[in-house]
Parts: structure tokens; sequence; C-alpha cells
């Protein structure tokens, strides 16, 4: 690259229109290559679940609206995203406990991550969560959760926030009261949409999928048998994307999400493409390499691949990995690229 000649003239030019918010485009920094200031970052459930539960004697969900660790990215502090364009938190209800219904424009999705006895209740109707399960949130969708059960229930919270942040276009409203009416039978959205059949009546409203949960064992016996009977992925083993079941897109505008089993062995090769990813180890044991920097994972464990970095899995026992990223966004768009 050239630079423009500098003359004192030019000089004196620059600093002259400063003081009318000007700049010349020909003296700027901001980079102009691919790529995002997120780190690489590995957050370990062994770690992390400690203070999980220490967040609960501290603080109920009375208090906290969501009690929620935020994953946020050490090379972004004060953002409180754990990627450029991806929220990430960790959020854990005690039996007994509500977390009161609300609404807001950022999409949500759920990864259960341990624990039974916990609902969510999103547009008037509850499921259960269990660990492994995939859940929609649409934006603007009343919801609520509550722990009935008598264990404590953590899951991963996956927002678009960041993009509500930089349009400037983040409202939100509390419901009146702590739980919202339900008006669907529990598993109605299940029987209407997760079995390869639609309402006749149906039609596509907002963006997000109508599939309020896609059940773990269902997702997990799909991996098992196309891991028995097609050839292997060279980078991703057996990846499959959640779909709306309606359209065959994304499940949110923005978000895309995935899971992907790697046979014990497995020994992947590199790949890289500039969607932003959130990583939730559901099963086994490996190294994931992430722009030349390798993390051993275990389950639970949680990582970010931020756009543009290469990236490469081990699998040391058979695993199962939940992930969602910002590729929704970038495909409708037309910036998403691999390679
Ligand atoms: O459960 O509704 O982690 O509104 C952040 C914002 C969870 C939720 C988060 C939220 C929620
Ligand atoms: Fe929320």
């Amino acid at each position: 690259m050239s630079h423009a000649p500098q003359s004192a003239e030019l000089a004196a030019f620059s600093k002259s229109i400063s003081g009318q918010s000007l700049k010349p485009l020909w003296e700027r920094t901001v980079s102009q290559k691919p790529g995002t200031p997120c780190a690489p970052h590995l957050w370990r459930w062994a770690d992390v679940e400690p203070e999980l539960l220490r967040s609960c004697e501290l603080i109920g969900t009375k208090d906290a609206e969501r009690r929620v660790l935020m994953l946020e990215n050490p090379e972004m502090p004060g953002t409180s995203f754990s990627a450029q364009t991806l929220f990430t938190g960790l959020q854990i209800i005690l039996p007994g406990e509500v977390a009161a219904a609300h609404r807001h424009t950022p999409n949500a999705l759920r990864f259960v991550v341990k624990g039974e006895g916990a609902y969510t209740a999103v547009g008037g109707e509850r499921t259960m969560m269990r660990p492994g399960d995939f859940i929609v949130t649409p934006n603007w969708a009343w919801h609520d959760h509550g722990n009935i059960g008598t264990e404590a229930v953590v899951w991963m919270d996956g927002l678009d926030s960041a993009f509500t942040k930089f349009f400037g276009t983040t409202f939100r409203e509390d419901y009146p009261q702590d739980t919202q009416p339900l008006y669907r039978a529990e598993g109605d959205s299940l029987a209407a949409f997760g079995s390869a059949l639609l309402p006749l009546e149906f039609h596509q409203e907002g963006a997000a999928s109508p599939l309020l949960v896609y059940p773990y064992a269902r997702t997990r016996d799909a991996l098992a048998q196309l891991q028995r009977s097609s050839p292997l992925h060279p980078a991703h083993g057996v990846k499959l994307r959640y779909a709306n079941p309606a359209n065959g897109k994304h499940p949110f505008p923005t978000m895309a999400a995935f899971m992907q089993l790697l046979p014990k062995g497995f020994e992947g090769q590199s790949s890289r493409s500039t969607e932003n990813a959130v990583c939730n180890v559901a099963e086994g044991r490996g190294a994931v390499t992430i722009a030349g920097k390798t993390f051993h994972f275990e389950p639970h464990d949680i990582f970010v691949v931020p756009g543009w970095c290469e990236v490469s899995f081990a699998a040391r026992e058979e695993s199962v990995i939940f992930s969602y990223s910002d590729r929704a966004a970038q495909e409708a768009m037309g910036f998403f690229r691999e390679g």
C-alpha cells in the first residue's frame, strides 16, 4: 500500500479541519482487514460452576433480574460481550425460584447445561428444560423461567443484543406479573413444528423459528445415525445446523446454531470462516486449536472462536459440541466467507 505524500500544507489542512468534525480518509488508522478484537478464549466449567453456586448465596432471582454470569471476552472489557457480535451468559435457577416475565428486542437462545426441573415459558407456552436442549426465545416474546424441581439448573444464554446495541434498537418491558398466562399446552409447539409437519393455517410471524424447543434426544440420535452412515467432514465431523422448520432458514435472523459430533480419535483439519462463534461442550473431551492457541476441553466448557481464526478439533473421546454464531446475519448481508 502506498502512502499519500505528506506535506506541510497537508498536515496543516488536516489540523485545520479537525475542529469541524472532518478527517481525511487518507490518514485513517482503522483496520481495513478481516477479523475482530475478540480473543480466542475458553471458560472451564470446573472454574465457573463454583462461582455460579456462590452467586446463589449472594443474590436471589427477586433482586437479580436474571441470575446470570456474563462471559465477557478478555480482549473486550466493558462490552459484556463474549465476541464482537455475541452475548453469552450462564444462568442458574434454584428450586422454587422464578425469573420474572419480561420481553425485549434482542432474540435469545438457551442451551441447557445441567440439571432438571426448570421450565421456560415463551409466548404462552411452557417447556421443561433438559440438558442439551436448544430453546428459542424470539424477539419481543414474553418469557419467564422457573424451577419446580429439586436441583439447581444451569443453562447458557445466547443473545443478539450486540445487534440491537449497534442499531440503537434495544427496547425492554416487564410483564405486570411474575409469570405470564399460559394459553398453549406444553408440547404444542413441538407437536406442531417438530415433526416435519406444519399447521395448515401457519404463517411465519417475525423472523425467529416457531419451534420453541429442539430436544437433545432427537439431535443426539440424528448425529449418531449420520455418523454411522455418512462420511465425516474433514474439519467439522458430523455437523448439523438447527433450522426454522417452516422455511429452512436459521432459527433467528441474526444467530445460527449448530450441533456437531466428533468421533473418538477425530483429528480435524483446520478451517476458518468469518462467523464469530461460541461453543458449548455437551459431551466429551478433547482439544481445540484457535489461531494457534490450543485449549483442552471437557464437558460444559465454553469457548469462543472469533471470526477469521483458523480452528481445528481433536477429540480424545467422542464429543458433541453445540455452537451458535452470527452466521445468519452475515449470510443475510452477504458478508459470510469461508476458506
Ligand atoms: O433469561 O431473559 O442472560 O433477558 C440476559 C438477558 C438472560 C433472560 C440473559 C435476559 C435473559
Ligand atoms: Fe430476557
